[in-house]
C-alpha cells in the first residue's frame, strides 16, 4: 500500500528516533544537545505528521475521483484541543514512539502536554463540531469542515484575587498541524453598491460593485479517522489585505503608513474569536467575520463543483452544507446571489437548489442568543445580500398568505424582517426558510423549538421539516485518550477495542457488573484519576484535597441558565450545616470536594460575580479548621479541552443543573458518565435521554420540569412567592460578610430575592439540597455505587458522535461513506 517514496509506519523505536531527531535538527534547526521537551514535541509531531499527510493526500485524491456527494460542515468554532495524541492513536505506533522518546530521555505524556490547545471555540457548540469531524473521518464520510483561522482563540483565564482576568491566547507561534495554502485565495467584497442593468438578452441583472476587497487565504488541517486511512480536511480561512496595484500605488506615492494600516485592518477580520457563548451582541466585525467565511467557503465549494462540469440542478446531489447554528446563515443569500447574479440562473431554479443544499442545526432557545442583525448594518456592509433577503422574504410571505389567507398576524410573526426601529433581520427564520431540514440537538430541545420559536413554521411547512439528532461525543478522545486505563480494562473484557468504533458494544460490560476483579479495577482506576486531578489542583491552587472524598464537579461556561449559583449556594448551605455539627455528626458526613471550572464572557458581569463568589467561598472554607476534609471548594482556572481530559475521568458526581428547558443538550454530561461518574441533574437537554438509557436508578434527578417554568416565573412576578427558607439563611451568611464584602454579591442575591428569580434557583433549592443528601448516603455504600457506575457506562453506547453522524448522513445529508482505497 505504501509507494516507494512514502514514509513507512515506524517499524522500530530507532526508526522513530531517527526521523524525530532529523526533524529536530533540520526542520526545527535545533541541536540535539539542547533539545528540550518543546523541541521533542515538535520533532515527534512532525514525524507523525509525515504519515498523516500521505493518507490525507490519498483521501483527497480518492474523494475527487469518486466524485460523489460531499458534506460541508460550516462552523465558526472548532474546539479541537490537542492533536498529537489523537494523531498517534489514528496513525498507530504510539508504543514505538513511547519507546523512542524514552531512549531520547523523555516521557511521552510530558511531550504530549507541550502542545498548545487549538481553542477556536467557546464551549459545547465548538466542541461538538470537533467531535463531528472525528466521527466523519472515522466513518469514511467525504466531508470538509470550514471555519476561520483566528489568530487568538478563546482567551486564557487567570484567577487573580478571586477575579477572572482575561489573557490573550496567541497560539500560532508553532503549529505543525496546519498547512498554509497561499495559492488558494478568494477575494471577498464588502460595502459598495448595487447596479441594475439589462444584459445582452434584455434580462434585468444586478451587479454588486465598488466597496473594498479583503483576501481569504486557506489553511488546511488534516483530520485523521480512527481505524481507517481516511483523513479529511478542515479548511480555515485567514484574512489578508488584497494584494494588488492599489498597494503599490500607495507605496509609491509615499503612503507607506496608511498602506500598512489597511493591511492590519484587513487582518483584524480573522484576528479574534468572539468570546460570547449563548449571547449575541450585534457587532459589525462579527458580521464581517460571518460573511468573509461564508463567502470564501461557498466560492471554494462552487469552484469544486464547477470542475465536474455537471448541470446546476445536480448541485444538491453533490453538495450538502450543514449550518452550525445561525452563524453561517449568510451562506443562504450568498449561494442565491452566486446562482442568479453570476451564473445566470432564474430565481426559482436557484432557490430550489439553495433549499435542497442547506440543513440548519439549532443549538438554543434562549431569546438573548437568537441572532438578529440590523437592516442598516447589512445594507451598508452587504447591499446586494439585503436585496436578496428582502426578495426571499417577499416570496415566502406570499406563499404563507396563499396558504393561510385568514391569519393576518401570522405574516408579521414569521417575517424575516422584524418591524422594529431599526428593523432587524431574524437570522434563525432565514435559516429555517433557506434549508430543507432543521434539527435540534436533544429530544426535549427539538420538541421545544417546534412549540416555541418555530411554532409558526411547523404550521407553514409541516412537522417533517423539523427533526431531532441527539448530540454525541467521540469515544476516541473522551474515553480512550482521556482515560486510557479504563479503555484498556474495557478492551480486556470485550476482547479488543472494537467499542471505540461501535460504542454500543459497551453493553457487554453489564455481564461484569458483579465480577469482583473487574469492580475492584474499575474503582482503582477512578481513584487513580482522582489522584491525578488532586495533583493538578495542588500544583495550581496549592490546596490539598483528599482523593477519597466524593469529587463533585461542575465544569462548563459560566452562565446564569446553567446555574453555577445554585451549586455554590448549595455549597454554602453545606458549610453552614457542618459548622453546626457535633463531632459525632461530622463522623457520619461524606467528605466532599466541590470543583468548579469555566470561563465567563468578558462582559458578562453576573457570571463574573459567580466566579468571584466561588473563589471567596473557597478561600473561607478551605482555611476553616472546623471543616477539614469534610468540604473543600476548588475553582480550576482556564477550563479547556485538555483540562477536561483530566477532569472528566475524575468525577464521582458531575452537575448538569440548568433550569429545565434552557440547556439544549449538554455534552459534558455524556463525557462524565462514559468515564464512570454519576450525574446530578435536572430534566433538561440530553439528561433526559441519558436517564432513559442508563435507568433512573443510576442518575440523581431533581427540580421542576420544563412544563412548569412559565407558571413559576409568573408566580415570582405576580404571585405570593416565598423565598426558600434554607436559601434565605445562605443569603444571610453572604450578607453578613462571611465571604468578604457583601456588596459585591448583592446583584446576585437580589436577582433572586427581588427581581423575579428568572432561573428559578429558589424553586429548585430544597430539592437540590435533598438530592445531595441522598448522594452522600448513596456514596457510603460503595458496592451499590460502583454497580451504578458500571451499569451506566455499559449503557452509554447511544451517545457516540458516530451514531449522531450516521443519523445526519441518512436523514439530512443523504450521503454515503466512501471506502478508502486499499492501495494508493
Ligand atoms: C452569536 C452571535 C455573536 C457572537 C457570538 C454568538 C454565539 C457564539 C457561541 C452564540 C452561541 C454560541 C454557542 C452556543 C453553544 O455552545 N450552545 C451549546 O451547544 C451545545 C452543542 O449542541 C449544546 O450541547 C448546549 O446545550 C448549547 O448550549
Amino acid at each position: 500500500a505504501w509507494n516507494k517514496y512514502a514514509p513507512k509506519p515506524f517499524e522500530s523505536a530507532e526508526e522513530f528516533e531517527r526521523e524525530t531527531v532529523k526533524h529536530i535538527e533540520t526542520t526545527l534547526a535545533r541541536s540535539l544537545y539542547n533539545c528540550d521537551e518543546l523541541a521533542a514535541y515538535g520533532g515527534t509531531a512532525l514525524a507523525f505528521r509525515d504519515r498523516l499527510v500521505i493518507d490525507w493526500n490519498k483521501t483527497q485524491q480518492n474523494q475527487t475521483f469518486a466524485d460523489q456527494k460531499r458534506v460541508y460542515y460550516l462552523s465558526l468554532e472548532f474546539l479541537m484541543g490537542r492533536a498529537l495524541d489523537n494523531a498517534m492513536l489514528n496513525v498507530g505506533h504510539k508504543e514505538t514512539a513511547k519507546q523512542g522518546l524514552s531512549d531520547l530521555g523523555f516521557r511521552v505524556e510530558d511531550i504530549i502536554t507541550q502542545e498548545h490547545d487549538a481553542a477556536l471555540g467557546n464551549g459545547g457548540l465548538g466542541r461538538l463540531a470537533a467531535c463531528f469531524l472525528d466521527s466523519l473521518a472515522s466513518l469514511n464520510y467525504p466531508a470538509w469542515g470550514y471555519g476561520l483561522r483566528y489568530r487568538y482563540g478563546i482567551f486564557k483565564q487567570e484567577i487573580i484575587d478571586g477575579y477572572q482576568v482575561e489573557v490573550p491566547d496567541y497560539w500560532l507561534d508553532f503549529n505543525p498541524w496546519e498547512f498554509a495554502r497561499h495559492d488558494i485565495t478568494v477575494d471577498i467584497q464588502f460595502y459598495g453598491h448595487v447596479n441594475k442593468y439589462q444584459d445582452d438578452e434584455g434580462k434585468m441583472v444586478c451587479s454588486w460593485e465598488g466597496g473594498e476587497i479583503v483576501q481569504a487565504v486557506a489553511f488546511d488541517v488534516p483530520i485523521p479517522g480512527y481505524g481507517t486511512p481516511t483523513t479529511n480536511n478542515l479548511r480555515l480561512w485567514a484574512s489578508k489585505a488584497a494584494s494588488g496595484e492599489f498597494d503599490f500605488q500607495k507605496f509609491n506615492s509615499g503612503e507607506y503608513e496608511s498602506s500598512v494600516a489597511d493591511q492590519q485592518r484587513a487582518e483584524t477580520i480573522s484576528a479574534v474569536l468572539y468570546p460570547n457563548d449563548n449571547l449575541e451582541r450585534g457587532k459589525e466585525l462579527r458580521l464581517k467575520q460571518q460573511y468573509f467565511w461564508c463567502a470564501a467557503s461557498l466560492y471554494d465549494i462552487v469552484r469544486r463543483f464547477k470542475k465536474s462540469k455537471r448541470p446546476w440542478k445536480d448541485f444538491p446531489n453533490q453538495v450538502a452544507i450543514q449550518l452550525n447554528d445561525t452563524h453561517p446563515t449568510l451562506a443562504i443569500p450568498e449561494l442565491q446571489r452566486i446562482l442568479i447574479d453570476q451564473e445566470g440562473l432564474d430565481w426559482d431554479e436557484a432557490w430550489s437548489i439553495v433549499q435542497k443544499t442547506f440543513g440548519y442545526t439549532n443549538h438554543t432557545v434562549l431569546p438573548e442568543a437568537l441572532e438578529k442583525w440590523s437592516v442598516p448594518l447589512i445594507q451598508h456592509l452587504l447591499p446586494r445580500h439585503l436585496q436578496i433577503i428582502y426578495d426571499i422574504n417577499l416570496n415566502f410571505l406570499q406563499y404563507v398568505e396563499r396558504n393561510n389567507p385568514k391569519d393576518r398576524d401570522l405574516l408579521g410573526r414569521v417575517s424575516i424582517i422584524e418591524e422594529s426601529n431599526p428593523k432587524m433581520v431574524r437570522m434563525a427564520y432565514l435559516a429555517v426558510i433557506g434549508s430543507h431540514k432543521v434539527n435540534g440537538v436533544a429530544e426535549l430541545h427539538s420538541d421545544l423549538i417546534k412549540t416555541t420559536i418555530f411554532k409558526d413554521f411547523v404550521k407553514i411547512y409541516g412537522p417533517d421539516k423539523f427533526a431531532n439528532v441527539t448530540n454525541g461525543i467521540t469515544p476516541r478522545r473522551w474515553l480512550h485518550q482521556a482515560n486510557p486505563r479504563l479503555s484498556e480494562l474495557i478492551a480486556s473484557k470485550l476482547g479488543g477495542y472494537g467499542f471505540l468504533k461501535d460504542l454500543t458494544l459497551l453493553h457487554k460490560l453489564e455481564a461484569y457488573v458483579d465480577d469482583k476483579d473487574f469492580r475492584k479495577e474499575f474503582q482503582e482506576i477512578k481513584y487513580a484519576n482522582k489522584v491525578r486531578l488532586a495533583r493538578h489542583i495542588k500544583e495550581v491552587t496549592g490546596v490539598s484535597v483528599n482523593p477519597s472524598a466524593l469529587f463533585d464537579i461542575q465544569v462548563k461556561r459560566i452562565h446564569e441558565y446553567k446555574r453555577q449559583q445554585l451549586n455554590i449556594f448549595g455549597v454554602i448551605h453545606r458549610y453552614l450545616a457542618i459548622k453546626k455539627m457535633s463531632p459525632e455528626e461530622k463522623k457520619k458526613m461524606t467528605p466532599r470536594v466541590s470543583i468548579f471550572g469555566g470561563k465567563a464572557a468578558p462582559g458578562y458581569w453576573m457570571a463574573k460575580t459567580v466566579i468571584h463568589l466561588i473563589n471567596e467561598v473557597g478561600r473561607v472554607v478551605n482555611a476553616d479548621k472546623d471543616v477539614g476534609d469534610l468540604l473543600k471548594v476548588i475553582f480550576v482556572e482556564d477550563y479547556n479541552v485538555s483540562k477536561a481530559e483530566i477532569i472528566c475521568p475524575a468525577s464521582d458526581i458531575s452537575e448538569h443543573i440548568s433550569t429545565a428547558g434552557t440547556e439544549a443538550s449538554g455534552t459534558s454530561n455524556m463525557k462524565f458518565v462514559l468515564n464512570g461518574g454519576l450525574i446530578i441533574g435536572t430534566c433538561d437537554g440530553a439528561n433526559i435521554e441519558i436517564t432513559r438509557e442508563i435507568g433512573e436508578n443510576n442518575i440523581f434527578l431533581f427540580g421542576n420540569l420544563a412544563e412548569d417554568v412559565d407558571e413559576l416565573r409568573h408566580a415570582h412576578l405576580y404571585g405570593n412567592f416565598q423565598l426558600d427558607k434554607e436559601l434565605e439563611s445562605v443569603f444571610d451568611a453572604i450578607r453578613s460578610g462571611m465571604f468578604g464584602d457583601a456588596g459585591q454579591f448583592s446583584a446576585l442575591v437580589n436577582g433572586i430575592v427581588e427581581h423575579g428569580d428568572y432561573y428559578l434557583v429558589s424553586d429548585d433549592f430544597a430539592s437540590y439540597c435533598k438530592t445531595h443528601d441522598m448522594i452522600d448516603e448513596a456514596y457510603k455504600d460503595q458496592e451499590e455505587w460502583v454497580t451504578k457506575c458500571i451499569t451506566a457506562v455499559a449503557r452509554m453506547g447511544f451517545f457516540s458522535s458516530d451514531r449522531c453522524i450516521d443519523e445526519y448522513a441518512e436523514m439530512i445529508w443523504n450521503v454515503e461513506p466512501l471506502q478508502p482505497k486499499a492501495d494508493g
